[in-house]
Protein backbone atom coordinates (compact mmCIF):
# COMPACT_ATOMS: atom_id res chain seq x y z
CA UNK A 1 0.00 0.00 0.00
CA UNK A 2 2.79 2.46 1.00
CA UNK A 3 4.11 1.91 -2.63
CA UNK A 4 2.10 3.06 -4.36
CA UNK A 5 2.42 6.85 -4.49
CA UNK A 6 5.92 6.38 -5.05
CA UNK A 7 5.69 4.24 -7.89
CA UNK A 8 3.42 7.14 -9.11
CA UNK A 9 6.08 9.56 -8.89
CA UNK A 10 8.16 7.96 -11.96
CA UNK A 11 6.54 9.88 -14.66
CA UNK A 12 7.37 10.37 -18.48
CA UNK A 13 7.41 13.53 -19.87
CA UNK A 14 8.26 15.35 -22.88
CA UNK A 15 8.29 19.31 -23.88
CA UNK A 16 4.64 20.75 -24.22
CA UNK A 17 5.88 21.84 -27.72
CA UNK A 18 6.91 18.19 -28.74
CA UNK A 19 5.69 16.86 -32.33
CA UNK A 20 5.90 13.26 -30.01
CA UNK A 21 2.43 14.80 -28.33
CA UNK A 22 0.14 15.56 -31.48
CA UNK A 23 -2.92 13.58 -32.59
CA UNK A 24 -1.01 12.51 -35.82
CA UNK A 25 1.54 10.41 -33.97
CA UNK A 26 0.85 7.08 -32.69
CA UNK A 27 2.46 5.58 -29.97
CA UNK A 28 1.84 1.44 -29.10
CA UNK A 29 3.47 -1.24 -27.87
CA UNK A 30 4.96 -4.43 -29.42
CA UNK A 31 4.93 -8.36 -29.13
CA UNK A 32 5.92 -11.38 -31.36
CA UNK A 33 4.23 -14.57 -32.00
CA UNK A 34 6.53 -17.07 -31.10
CA UNK A 35 7.71 -14.92 -27.98
CA UNK A 36 4.16 -14.76 -26.68
CA UNK A 37 1.35 -17.27 -28.10
CA UNK A 38 2.50 -20.38 -27.10
CA UNK A 39 -0.58 -22.30 -28.54
CA UNK A 40 2.50 -24.67 -30.28
CA UNK A 41 0.42 -27.77 -30.82
CA UNK A 42 -2.11 -25.86 -33.01
CA UNK A 43 0.18 -25.12 -35.63
CA UNK A 44 3.25 -26.40 -37.26
CA UNK A 45 6.58 -26.88 -36.14
CA UNK A 46 9.07 -23.54 -36.39
CA UNK A 47 12.79 -23.40 -36.68
CA UNK A 48 12.53 -22.15 -33.20
CA UNK A 49 11.39 -25.31 -31.89
CA UNK A 50 13.22 -27.00 -33.35
CA UNK A 51 16.43 -24.54 -32.16
CA UNK A 52 14.99 -24.74 -28.50
CA UNK A 53 15.15 -28.60 -28.35
CA UNK A 54 18.59 -28.37 -28.89
CA UNK A 55 21.41 -28.52 -25.78
CA UNK A 56 22.77 -25.63 -25.46
CA UNK A 57 20.99 -23.43 -27.44
CA UNK A 58 18.90 -21.50 -24.98
CA UNK A 59 20.25 -20.87 -21.60
CA UNK A 60 17.44 -21.53 -19.34
CA UNK A 61 16.76 -24.45 -21.70
CA UNK A 62 12.93 -23.13 -21.92
CA UNK A 63 11.08 -23.30 -25.23
CA UNK A 64 7.77 -20.91 -26.77
CA UNK A 65 5.59 -24.09 -26.05
CA UNK A 66 3.69 -22.03 -23.82
CA UNK A 67 4.91 -18.93 -23.73
CA UNK A 68 3.24 -16.22 -22.31
CA UNK A 69 -0.11 -18.52 -23.27
CA UNK A 70 -0.96 -15.52 -25.74
CA UNK A 71 -2.83 -18.19 -27.32
CA UNK A 72 -5.56 -18.80 -24.80
CA UNK A 73 -5.19 -15.14 -22.86
CA UNK A 74 -5.83 -12.89 -26.03
CA UNK A 75 -8.82 -11.16 -25.28
CA UNK A 76 -7.65 -10.11 -21.94
CA UNK A 77 -4.67 -9.39 -23.29
CA UNK A 78 -6.10 -6.82 -25.97
CA UNK A 79 -8.07 -5.54 -22.84
CA UNK A 80 -4.64 -4.93 -21.27
CA UNK A 81 -3.11 -3.24 -24.31
CA UNK A 82 -6.15 -1.11 -24.32
CA UNK A 83 -5.79 0.07 -20.53
CA UNK A 84 -2.91 1.45 -21.38
CA UNK A 85 -4.19 4.13 -23.66
CA UNK A 86 -2.01 3.08 -27.04
CA UNK A 87 -3.60 4.15 -30.28
CA UNK A 88 -1.78 0.76 -32.17
CA UNK A 89 -0.36 -2.39 -31.81
CA UNK A 90 2.26 -3.92 -33.41
CA UNK A 91 2.08 -8.18 -33.21
CA UNK A 92 3.35 -10.74 -35.76
CA UNK A 93 1.91 -13.61 -37.40
CA UNK A 94 3.19 -16.91 -36.87
CA UNK A 95 3.04 -18.21 -40.85
CA UNK A 96 2.89 -22.10 -39.39
CA UNK A 97 -0.50 -21.07 -37.38
CA UNK A 98 -1.76 -19.63 -40.98
CA UNK A 99 -0.31 -21.61 -43.72
CA UNK A 100 -0.07 -25.27 -44.21
CA UNK A 101 2.52 -27.83 -46.12
CA UNK A 102 0.57 -27.31 -49.22
CA UNK A 103 0.56 -23.77 -48.71
CA UNK A 104 -3.17 -23.02 -48.18
CA UNK A 105 -4.18 -21.33 -45.44
CA UNK A 106 -5.57 -22.71 -42.32
CA UNK A 107 -9.12 -21.94 -41.26
CA UNK A 108 -8.63 -21.97 -37.14
CA UNK A 109 -4.82 -19.61 -37.69
CA UNK A 110 -6.80 -17.29 -39.75
CA UNK A 111 -9.65 -17.32 -37.67
CA UNK A 112 -7.53 -17.04 -34.37
CA UNK A 113 -5.69 -13.74 -36.31
CA UNK A 114 -8.91 -12.39 -37.56
CA UNK A 115 -10.54 -12.22 -33.58
CA UNK A 116 -7.64 -10.43 -32.78
CA UNK A 117 -8.18 -8.17 -35.56
CA UNK A 118 -11.68 -7.68 -34.90
CA UNK A 119 -11.21 -7.09 -31.38
CA UNK A 120 -8.62 -4.34 -32.11
CA UNK A 121 -10.96 -2.82 -34.20
CA UNK A 122 -13.41 -2.49 -31.58
CA UNK A 123 -11.12 -1.01 -28.78
CA UNK A 124 -10.02 1.53 -31.67
CA UNK A 125 -6.71 -0.05 -31.65
CA UNK A 126 -4.21 0.38 -34.93
CA UNK A 127 -3.09 -3.25 -35.42
CA UNK A 128 0.31 -3.13 -37.31
CA UNK A 129 1.31 -6.76 -38.51
CA UNK A 130 4.68 -8.20 -38.70
CA UNK A 131 4.23 -10.96 -41.42
CA UNK A 132 7.71 -12.57 -40.35
CA UNK A 133 9.60 -12.35 -37.09
CA UNK A 134 11.50 -15.08 -37.50
CA UNK A 135 9.39 -18.51 -37.22
CA UNK A 136 9.98 -20.00 -40.05
CA UNK A 137 8.18 -23.20 -40.79
CA UNK A 138 10.46 -26.20 -40.05
CA UNK A 139 9.00 -28.56 -43.30
CA UNK A 140 11.15 -24.79 -45.44
CA UNK A 141 14.23 -24.79 -43.37
CA UNK A 142 14.49 -28.43 -44.26
CA UNK A 143 14.22 -27.42 -48.08
CA UNK A 144 17.12 -24.99 -47.02
CA UNK A 145 15.47 -21.92 -45.37
CA UNK A 146 16.42 -19.18 -46.48
CA UNK A 147 19.14 -20.32 -48.33
CA UNK A 148 16.97 -21.05 -50.98
CA UNK A 149 16.00 -18.53 -52.84
CA UNK A 150 12.27 -20.38 -53.02
CA UNK A 151 11.65 -19.68 -49.58
CA UNK A 152 11.30 -16.18 -50.62
CA UNK A 153 8.50 -17.33 -53.52
CA UNK A 154 7.10 -19.47 -50.59
CA UNK A 155 6.81 -16.37 -48.46
CA UNK A 156 5.39 -13.98 -51.01
CA UNK A 157 2.26 -16.85 -51.42
CA UNK A 158 1.54 -16.54 -47.62
CA UNK A 159 1.53 -12.94 -47.36
CA UNK A 160 -0.35 -12.56 -51.09
CA UNK A 161 -3.02 -15.22 -49.25
CA UNK A 162 -3.17 -14.05 -45.86
CA UNK A 163 -3.79 -10.09 -46.57
CA UNK A 164 -6.41 -11.26 -48.88
CA UNK A 165 -7.77 -12.94 -45.83
CA UNK A 166 -7.13 -9.66 -43.22
CA UNK A 167 -8.73 -7.50 -46.06
CA UNK A 168 -8.56 -4.28 -44.63
CA UNK A 169 -8.76 -4.57 -40.66
CA UNK A 170 -4.63 -4.09 -40.33
CA UNK A 171 -3.60 -0.89 -40.34
CA UNK A 172 0.17 -1.47 -42.07
CA UNK A 173 2.37 -4.56 -42.80
CA UNK A 174 5.84 -4.83 -41.87
CA UNK A 175 7.38 -7.69 -44.31
CA UNK A 176 9.94 -8.63 -42.02
CA UNK A 177 11.64 -8.10 -39.14
CA UNK A 178 15.03 -7.47 -38.27
CA UNK A 179 16.68 -9.28 -41.49
CA UNK A 180 20.00 -8.92 -39.83
CA UNK A 181 19.01 -10.93 -36.80
CA UNK A 182 17.31 -13.74 -39.41
CA UNK A 183 20.33 -14.07 -41.80
CA UNK A 184 23.54 -13.41 -38.67
CA UNK A 185 22.40 -14.56 -35.75
CA UNK A 186 20.65 -17.31 -37.07
CA UNK A 187 22.54 -18.69 -40.49
CA UNK A 188 26.15 -17.35 -39.60
CA UNK A 189 26.61 -17.42 -36.16
CA UNK A 190 24.26 -19.95 -35.63
CA UNK A 191 23.15 -18.45 -31.93
CA UNK A 192 19.62 -17.99 -33.18
CA UNK A 193 17.64 -20.46 -34.80
CA UNK A 194 18.41 -22.70 -37.25
CA UNK A 195 21.55 -22.29 -35.77
CA UNK A 196 24.01 -22.87 -39.35
CA UNK A 197 27.36 -21.53 -39.07
CA UNK A 198 29.60 -20.75 -41.86
CA UNK A 199 30.93 -16.81 -43.28
CA UNK A 200 29.60 -18.39 -46.29
CA UNK A 201 25.83 -18.33 -45.56
CA UNK A 202 24.70 -15.02 -43.50
CA UNK A 203 24.84 -12.62 -46.83
CA UNK A 204 23.13 -15.25 -48.79
CA UNK A 205 20.40 -15.77 -46.70
CA UNK A 206 20.12 -11.74 -46.61
CA UNK A 207 19.35 -11.66 -49.75
CA UNK A 208 16.64 -14.34 -50.04
CA UNK A 209 15.10 -12.48 -47.35
CA UNK A 210 15.32 -8.98 -48.88
CA UNK A 211 14.13 -10.48 -51.76
CA UNK A 212 11.17 -11.96 -49.66
CA UNK A 213 10.47 -8.53 -48.92
CA UNK A 214 10.32 -7.16 -52.14
CA UNK A 215 7.87 -9.87 -53.59
CA UNK A 216 5.56 -9.55 -50.34
CA UNK A 217 5.74 -5.42 -51.01
CA UNK A 218 4.22 -6.68 -54.46
CA UNK A 219 1.69 -7.94 -53.25
CA UNK A 220 0.96 -6.04 -50.49
CA UNK A 221 0.76 -2.69 -52.33
CA UNK A 222 -1.72 -4.53 -54.95
CA UNK A 223 -3.86 -6.44 -52.09
CA UNK A 224 -3.80 -3.65 -49.65
CA UNK A 225 -2.85 -0.10 -51.03
CA UNK A 226 -4.38 1.82 -48.30
CA UNK A 227 -2.55 -0.14 -45.53
CA UNK A 228 1.37 1.28 -44.59
CA UNK A 229 3.23 -1.01 -46.04
CA UNK A 230 6.95 -1.36 -45.03
CA UNK A 231 10.09 -3.37 -43.18
CA UNK A 232 11.10 -3.28 -40.21
CA UNK A 233 15.40 -3.18 -39.34
CA UNK A 234 17.43 -2.99 -36.50
CA UNK A 235 20.53 -0.60 -35.96
CA UNK A 236 23.25 -0.37 -33.97
CA UNK A 237 25.42 2.76 -34.34
CA UNK A 238 28.75 1.38 -34.67
CA UNK A 239 31.96 3.77 -32.86
CA UNK A 240 34.83 3.03 -32.93
CA UNK A 241 37.35 2.73 -29.64
CA UNK A 242 39.55 4.95 -30.68
CA UNK A 243 40.36 8.00 -32.97
CA UNK A 244 42.91 6.29 -34.93
CA UNK A 245 42.26 5.26 -38.55
CA UNK A 246 42.76 1.75 -38.16
CA UNK A 247 39.99 1.34 -35.37
CA UNK A 248 37.96 3.91 -37.41
CA UNK A 249 38.09 2.00 -40.34
CA UNK A 250 36.88 -1.35 -38.27
CA UNK A 251 33.97 0.82 -37.00
CA UNK A 252 32.92 1.88 -40.44
CA UNK A 253 33.39 -1.82 -41.92
CA UNK A 254 31.28 -3.38 -39.08
CA UNK A 255 28.89 -0.63 -40.35
CA UNK A 256 28.72 -1.72 -43.11
CA UNK A 257 27.95 -5.12 -42.54
CA UNK A 258 25.34 -5.48 -39.51
CA UNK A 259 23.39 -1.65 -40.89
CA UNK A 260 24.13 -0.23 -44.19
CA UNK A 261 23.79 -4.21 -45.61
CA UNK A 262 19.89 -4.10 -44.91
CA UNK A 263 18.97 0.11 -45.51
CA UNK A 264 20.53 0.30 -48.79
CA UNK A 265 19.66 -2.19 -51.26
CA UNK A 266 16.22 -1.62 -49.48
CA UNK A 267 16.25 2.51 -50.15
CA UNK A 268 18.75 2.49 -53.29
CA UNK A 269 18.75 -0.92 -54.96
CA UNK A 270 22.67 -1.78 -54.31
CA UNK A 271 24.39 -3.35 -52.01
CA UNK A 272 27.50 -1.79 -50.25
CA UNK A 273 30.72 -1.28 -52.34
CA UNK A 274 31.86 -3.98 -49.43
CA UNK A 275 30.56 -6.25 -51.35
CA UNK A 276 33.24 -6.43 -53.89
CA UNK A 277 35.54 -7.34 -51.38
CA UNK A 278 34.30 -10.33 -50.03
CA UNK A 279 35.40 -13.33 -50.91
CA UNK A 280 33.23 -15.13 -53.80
CA UNK A 281 32.02 -17.49 -51.34
CA UNK A 282 30.20 -15.51 -49.46
CA UNK A 283 28.61 -13.27 -51.52
CA UNK A 284 25.15 -13.31 -52.91
CA UNK A 285 23.68 -14.71 -55.64
CA UNK A 286 21.97 -12.00 -57.30
CA UNK A 287 19.66 -12.68 -60.27
CA UNK A 288 19.29 -9.74 -62.45
CA UNK A 289 16.43 -7.64 -61.60
CA UNK A 290 16.55 -8.77 -57.48
CA UNK A 291 17.56 -5.39 -56.85
CA UNK A 292 14.56 -4.18 -58.63
CA UNK A 293 12.34 -6.05 -56.35
CA UNK A 294 13.90 -5.42 -53.39
CA UNK A 295 13.82 -1.64 -53.57
CA UNK A 296 10.11 -1.13 -54.56
CA UNK A 297 9.06 2.00 -52.58
CA UNK A 298 8.46 1.57 -49.01
CA UNK A 299 5.08 3.23 -46.64
CA UNK A 300 7.78 3.89 -44.20
CA UNK A 301 10.55 2.03 -42.54
CA UNK A 302 10.49 0.92 -38.96
CA UNK A 303 13.54 1.35 -37.02
CA UNK A 304 14.36 -0.98 -34.19
CA UNK A 305 16.66 0.88 -31.95
CA UNK A 306 18.47 -0.55 -28.40
CA UNK A 307 22.35 0.36 -28.29
CA UNK A 308 25.34 1.23 -29.47
CA UNK A 309 28.59 -1.11 -30.63
CA UNK A 310 31.58 -0.27 -30.34
CA UNK A 311 34.78 -1.78 -32.59
CA UNK A 312 38.55 -2.05 -32.95
CA UNK A 313 40.46 -3.21 -35.39
CA UNK A 314 41.57 -6.60 -36.05
CA UNK A 315 43.35 -8.45 -39.01
CA UNK A 316 41.30 -11.42 -39.61
CA UNK A 317 38.16 -10.01 -40.13
CA UNK A 318 38.73 -6.69 -39.93
CA UNK A 319 37.27 -5.22 -37.26
CA UNK A 320 36.72 -6.69 -33.36
CA UNK A 321 33.08 -5.34 -31.01
CA UNK A 322 34.35 -4.41 -27.64
CA UNK A 323 33.20 -6.59 -25.47
CA UNK A 324 34.28 -4.57 -22.20
CA UNK A 325 31.01 -1.59 -22.22
CA UNK A 326 30.90 1.69 -20.44
CA UNK A 327 28.32 1.50 -18.05
CA UNK A 328 25.28 1.92 -17.69
CA UNK A 329 24.08 -1.45 -18.72
CA UNK A 330 21.00 -2.73 -19.15
CA UNK A 331 19.78 -6.74 -17.77
CA UNK A 332 21.27 -7.78 -21.23
CA UNK A 333 24.64 -6.09 -20.76
CA UNK A 334 23.96 -3.94 -23.31
CA UNK A 335 24.71 -0.47 -22.52
CA UNK A 336 22.13 2.45 -22.17
CA UNK A 337 23.19 5.19 -24.39
CA UNK A 338 20.05 7.50 -25.93
CA UNK A 339 22.39 9.83 -27.69
CA UNK A 340 22.99 6.77 -30.29
CA UNK A 341 19.01 6.57 -31.25
CA UNK A 342 19.13 10.50 -32.02
CA UNK A 343 22.67 9.96 -33.70
CA UNK A 344 21.13 6.95 -35.70
CA UNK A 345 18.22 8.90 -36.96
CA UNK A 346 20.25 12.07 -37.97
CA UNK A 347 22.63 9.21 -39.78
CA UNK A 348 19.98 7.32 -41.61
CA UNK A 349 18.24 11.01 -42.50
CA UNK A 350 21.73 12.53 -43.96
CA UNK A 351 22.41 9.42 -45.97
CA UNK A 352 19.22 8.62 -47.68
CA UNK A 353 16.22 9.74 -48.91
CA UNK A 354 13.96 8.03 -46.11
CA UNK A 355 10.05 7.57 -46.44
CA UNK A 356 8.52 8.43 -42.74
CA UNK A 357 10.34 6.63 -39.80
CA UNK A 358 8.52 4.44 -37.17
CA UNK A 359 10.42 3.26 -33.89
CA UNK A 360 9.09 0.30 -33.92
CA UNK A 361 11.15 -1.27 -31.20
CA UNK A 362 12.74 0.48 -27.98
CA UNK A 363 13.08 -0.68 -24.71
CA UNK A 364 15.78 -2.54 -22.32
CA UNK A 365 15.52 -5.74 -20.13
CA UNK A 366 16.24 -5.09 -16.34
CA UNK A 367 15.68 -7.29 -13.21
CA UNK A 368 12.64 -7.10 -12.33
CA UNK A 369 11.27 -7.96 -9.01
CA UNK A 370 8.09 -8.24 -8.20
CA UNK A 371 6.99 -7.25 -4.48
CA UNK A 372 3.53 -6.64 -3.33
CA UNK A 373 2.24 -6.99 -6.97
CA UNK A 374 4.15 -4.27 -7.72
CA UNK A 375 7.09 -4.00 -9.97
CA UNK A 376 9.31 -0.78 -9.04
CA UNK A 377 11.32 -0.73 -12.67
CA UNK A 378 12.68 2.82 -11.91
CA UNK A 379 15.50 2.14 -14.47
CA UNK A 380 13.51 1.01 -17.40
CA UNK A 381 11.26 4.25 -16.89
CA UNK A 382 14.51 6.47 -16.73
CA UNK A 383 15.58 4.69 -19.94
CA UNK A 384 11.77 5.37 -21.70
CA UNK A 385 12.42 9.00 -20.94
CA UNK A 386 15.80 9.36 -22.70
CA UNK A 387 14.71 7.62 -25.13
CA UNK A 388 11.81 9.53 -25.94
CA UNK A 389 13.50 12.51 -25.75
CA UNK A 390 16.42 11.17 -28.36
CA UNK A 391 13.41 10.75 -30.63
CA UNK A 392 11.73 14.09 -30.19
CA UNK A 393 15.52 15.85 -30.51
CA UNK A 394 15.75 13.68 -33.94
CA UNK A 395 11.99 15.37 -35.26
CA UNK A 396 13.50 18.56 -34.02
CA UNK A 397 16.32 17.90 -36.26
CA UNK A 398 14.02 17.86 -39.22
CA UNK A 399 13.80 13.74 -39.34
CA UNK A 400 10.10 12.68 -39.97
CA UNK A 401 9.49 10.52 -37.27
CA UNK A 402 5.84 9.24 -37.24
CA UNK A 403 5.16 6.91 -34.39
CA UNK A 404 7.17 5.01 -31.22
CA UNK A 405 6.44 1.06 -30.25
CA UNK A 406 8.08 -0.03 -26.78
CA UNK A 407 9.04 -3.36 -26.72
CA UNK A 408 7.72 -4.97 -24.94
CA UNK A 409 4.01 -4.92 -24.15
CA UNK A 410 4.91 -8.28 -21.51
CA UNK A 411 7.64 -9.94 -20.30
CA UNK A 412 8.21 -12.86 -22.81
CA UNK A 413 10.55 -15.72 -24.28
CA UNK A 414 13.71 -13.46 -24.89
CA UNK A 415 15.14 -16.10 -27.71
CA UNK A 416 18.57 -17.53 -27.11
CA UNK A 417 18.19 -15.91 -23.48
CA UNK A 418 15.09 -17.54 -22.68
CA UNK A 419 12.35 -15.99 -20.12
CA UNK A 420 15.38 -14.91 -17.62
CA UNK A 421 15.75 -11.56 -19.24
CA UNK A 422 12.22 -9.27 -18.57
CA UNK A 423 11.82 -6.88 -21.31
CA UNK A 424 7.98 -5.93 -20.60
CA UNK A 425 6.18 -2.73 -19.44
CA UNK A 426 4.15 -5.40 -17.80
CA UNK A 427 5.29 -8.17 -15.48
CA UNK A 428 4.44 -11.72 -16.76
CA UNK A 429 4.47 -14.57 -13.42
CA UNK A 430 5.39 -17.42 -15.69
CA UNK A 431 4.07 -20.21 -13.32
CA UNK A 432 0.28 -18.17 -13.04
CA UNK A 433 0.28 -16.33 -15.83
CA UNK A 434 -0.86 -13.34 -14.40
CA UNK A 435 0.23 -9.94 -15.78
CA UNK A 436 0.95 -6.83 -13.52
CA UNK A 437 1.68 -3.69 -15.36
CA UNK A 438 4.93 -2.49 -14.21
CA UNK A 439 5.60 1.54 -12.83
CA UNK A 440 6.76 2.00 -16.25
CA UNK A 441 3.78 0.88 -17.99
CA UNK A 442 1.65 2.81 -15.97
CA UNK A 443 4.02 6.31 -16.74
CA UNK A 444 3.84 4.82 -20.45
CA UNK A 445 -0.03 4.84 -19.92
CA UNK A 446 -0.18 8.28 -17.76
CA UNK A 447 1.72 9.64 -20.58
CA UNK A 448 -0.32 8.41 -23.88
CA UNK A 449 -3.49 9.84 -21.56
CA UNK A 450 -2.08 13.69 -20.98
CA UNK A 451 -1.74 14.25 -24.15
CA UNK A 452 -3.36 17.09 -25.24
CA UNK A 453 -5.58 15.22 -27.80
CA UNK A 454 -6.78 12.69 -25.29
CA UNK A 455 -7.14 15.13 -23.04
CA UNK A 456 -9.65 17.49 -24.65
CA UNK A 457 -11.35 13.79 -25.76
CA UNK A 458 -11.99 12.94 -22.73
CA UNK A 459 -13.50 16.11 -21.15
CA UNK A 460 -14.88 16.74 -25.06
C1 LIG B 1 14.67 -7.95 -31.71
C2 LIG B 1 13.37 -8.58 -31.76
C3 LIG B 1 12.71 -8.77 -30.44
C4 LIG B 1 13.60 -8.92 -29.24
C5 LIG B 1 14.05 -7.58 -28.73
C6 LIG B 1 14.97 -7.67 -27.55
O1 LIG B 1 14.74 -6.76 -31.92
O2 LIG B 1 15.66 -8.62 -31.47
O3 LIG B 1 12.53 -7.89 -32.61
O4 LIG B 1 11.99 -9.93 -30.70
O5 LIG B 1 12.95 -9.56 -28.23
O6 LIG B 1 14.74 -6.92 -29.72
O7 LIG B 1 16.11 -8.39 -27.89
Amino acid sequence: MLKQPALLTHSLQLPSDSRLLSSDFTFGVATAAFQIEGGATSRLKNIWDTFCDKPGTIKDHSNGLTACDHFSLWEQDIDLIASLGVDAYRFSISWPRVIDKQGQLVKDGVDFYNNILDKLQAKNIKAYVTLYHWDLPQHIEDMGGWLNRQTAYLFQNYVDLISKAFGDKVFSYATLNEPFCSAYLGYEIGVHAPGLIGPEYGKKAAHHLLLAHGLAMQVLQKNCPTALNGIVLNFSPCHSLTENPADLAAAKLADQHFNQWYIRPVLEGAYPDLINQLPHAHRPDIVEGDLAIISAPLDYIGVNYYTREIYQAETQQGFQKVMDKPLPLTDMGWEIYPQGLSELLLDLHRTYKLPPILITENGAAMPDKIINNTVNDRQRVDYYQSHLLAVDDAIRQGVDIRGYFAWSLMDNFEWAEGYAKRFGIVYVDYATMKRTIKASGLAYRNLLNSRPHRVSHLIG
